[in-house]
């Protein structure tokens, strides 16, 4: 029997489990654009920004792509792309780093690669990445979670050895639905009550349900933690560990925000058995090929 360091969405009640593994790993040995600084601060709050990870034509050159994929209707009819609850508008596109050789580009370029090798101090591979549309006016919020409850439960992830960089490609406001992390809280794994759905996917990522934790969880950790807004320029980058508790509000300005997010893993930490879930999902959303991104 498989040990659960993380059991979650098994009890009726919610519980804090203390984080076992270290936020930054291999001893800093890996080479890479992150200095000592950096990563002393990313294993404190669980994630650090780097300004300007891409340049001003580089922002210009993505968001002309983002704007392809949006509106080729190849890629709206594709199972990878999720719209919005509200209107009929583009949420997020998945698997996108196989769709668009831009964004492959992206997840091959030492400004990201490096990064994330430094951080998880192993190979590592693609377990998701996504293009985000928080439309103006009527963009859909992103409830507070940790990303790992969800990697655990329903995609095996073993244990939080997981990176995402979020690369924003419109200006990130405290008012247009700029995402929030609890500095800190990803040393706290909050198991979750409820069960998982079968396909709890198809509703989960247009508004999530299973693995939301508890009101008084969320208000224990920010009253412990606080919050940090993610605001920035857009080309900004914000790394961030697998489990910290973020979310993000409804965007009603007019003002959209755009991001490309991807999730690194450790080739020491490949998903498996669901821990909490019927069968794994779909492969665009939680990757089952591991091979190292070189
Ligand atoms: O379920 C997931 O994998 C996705 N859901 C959210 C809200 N963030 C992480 C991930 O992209
Ligand atoms: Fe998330």
């Amino acid at each position: 029997m498989r040990a659960d360091r993380y059991p979650t969405r098994v009890s009726g009640t919610p519980a804090f489990v203390d984080r076992a593994e270290p936020t930054v790993w291999g001893g800093r040995a890996s080479a890479g654009m992150f200095g000592a600084q950096e990563l002393d601060a990313h294993e404190r709050d669980g994630f650090v920004g780097v300004p300007a990870l891409l340049t001003a034509d580089e922002v210009t050159e993505y968001q002309a792509e983002l704007e392809r994929l949006a509106t080729d209707p190849d890629v709206r009819a594709d199972e990878r792309c999720v719209v919005e609850k509200s209107s009929d508008e583009v949420r997020s596109i998945f698997e996108v780093h196989r769709i668009s050789d831009a964004i492959g580009r992206l997840v091959r370029d030492e400004r990201v690669l490096s990064r994330a090798r430094q951080i998880l101090g192993s190979d590592v591979y693609v377990h998701q990445s996504r293009i985000n549309y928080k439309p103006g006016l009527r963009g859909g919020g992103f409830y507070w979670h940790s990303d790992f409850e969800t990697w655990h439960a329903e995609d095996g992830m073993p244990g939080p050895r997981a990176v995402s960089c979020s690369i924003s490609l419109t200006d990130n406001h405290p008012f247009n639905g700029c995402l929030m992390i609890m500095p800190g809280s990803h040393r706290t794994f909050v198991s979750c009550v409820g069960r998982t759905p079968e396909d709890n996917h198809v509703s989960s990522l247009r508004e999530q349900e299973a693995g939301t934790p508890d009101a008084g969880s969320i208000s224990a950790l920010a009253q412990r933690h606080g919050i940090a807004m993610m605001t920035g320029a857009a080309g900004a980058a914000t790394f961030f560990d697998s489990n910290c508790m973020h979310g993000s509000g409804d965007n009603i300005t007019p003002y959209p925000r755009s991001n490309i997010f991807l999730v690194f893993n450790s080739v020491e930490n490949a998903c498996g058995e669901p821990f909490a879930a019927p069968r794994p999902r779909p492969a665009h959303i939680g990757a089952r090929d591991t091979t190292p991104v070189r």
